[in-house]
């Protein structure tokens, strides 16, 4: 059986790393490369700290590529530094060098460039911002053909969004921040008729980042990746965390866990409610995560770590 055709595309956040060594574990597919969109992390770390992720995990003969789209509302500093954290962690700094390759172009050119040349339809995994996506559609329309389908964590659509409910941003607290960094351009995808799978809110919240999960990681540290994912989470467990990037990941390695739903809906993006994925009747059809078997997915990356 032919692999499956992946080209990720990832913002830099703790997770999305987590979510990158996820997809490197994952025998039936092959990955094209990966694009860090410079949304939820700083630019620099992110890219060096992907390479050095791919390094460890023995795949430098994948290229990664550093897009340089531009957003509408930065994501908070606070977040954004983890990228300097992680590319500093003593276990991704015991090679002198990086051999992993940062290709010369763009991370849209790049994008553009791997989906022309792949001889099937390509799956994209996209676990930030939808911007490096929209803006590889509108240089090269062509494009489309080529995308199979987007697996994309983001929105909110029957709960709360993410971004802080704010009367002075003049927000009311129903974007999550993927769309919300950039909802022109999730709009744009939108307008297209590429197959969207989104990893929501709605799912997301219900599978949290434990003390529990987090220790197991512990427990099998004599595993490189195994430690490194625990340190990874170590670092946010003081905050609320979920398992955003990598539950909607695992979605390539097991989709049988996982329940989806129909929904129509608009992306908003002005006013108060911008960066909001509204379910309206008649609106553009996606699939959203609608259930997942939490058990499996857990026991899933626990095992997919140990190495
Ligand atoms: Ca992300």
């Amino acid at each position: 059986m032919s692999k499956q055709l992946v080209l990720m595309d990832h913002d830099g956040g703790v997770d999305d790393y987590l979510a990158t060594m996820l997809l490197l574990t994952m025998d039936h597919i092959k990955l094209l490369g990966v694009v860090v969109t410079p949304a939820d992390c700083y630019v620099e770390p992110a890219v060096s700290a992907t390479r050095k992720i791919i390094d460890l995990m023995g795949f430098s003969h994948i290229s990664v590529a550093e897009s340089t789209v531009r957003g509408i509302n930065p994501f908070p500093r606070l977040y954004r530094r983890d990228s300097f954290i992680v590319d500093h962690l003593p276990i991704l700094n015991q090679q002198d060098t990086i051999n992993t390759s940062l290709v010369a172009e763009p991370g849209q050119d790049f994008m553009v460039r791997v989906l022309r040349e792949a001889p099937v339809p390509v799956t994209l995994m996209v676990t930030g911002p939808l911007t490096t996506v929209a803006v590889a559609l509108e240089k090269a329309p062509d494009i489309e053909a080529k995308i199979e389908r987007i697996v994309w964590m983001g929105g909110a659509l029957n709960v709360g969004g993410n971004v802080e409910k704010s009367l002075e941003a003049g927000q009311d607290g129903s974007a999550e921040w993927n769309v919300y960094w950039d909802a022109v351009s999730a709009a744009r995808v939108w307008q297209t008729q590429i197959e969207i799978i989104m990893c929501p809110l709605d799912l997301t919240n219900n599978v949290p980042v434990t003390s529990d999960i987090v220790y197991k990681m512990g427990k099998q540290r004599h595993y490189p990746v195994s430690d490194l994912a625990g340190q990874c989470y170590a670092l946010v467990i003081p905050q609320d965390y979920y398992f955003w990037d990598v539950l909607a990941t695992a979605y390539l390695g097991h989709p049988e866990f996982y329940q989806l739903r129909e929904w129509e809906t608009e992306i908003i993006t002005t006013g108060v409610s911008q960066g909001r994925t509204k379910v309206v009747p008649g609106g553009r059809k996606i699939y959203a995560m609608d259930t997942v078997d939490k058990e499996a997915f857990y026991a899933y990356i626990l095992q997919q770590w140990a190495r």
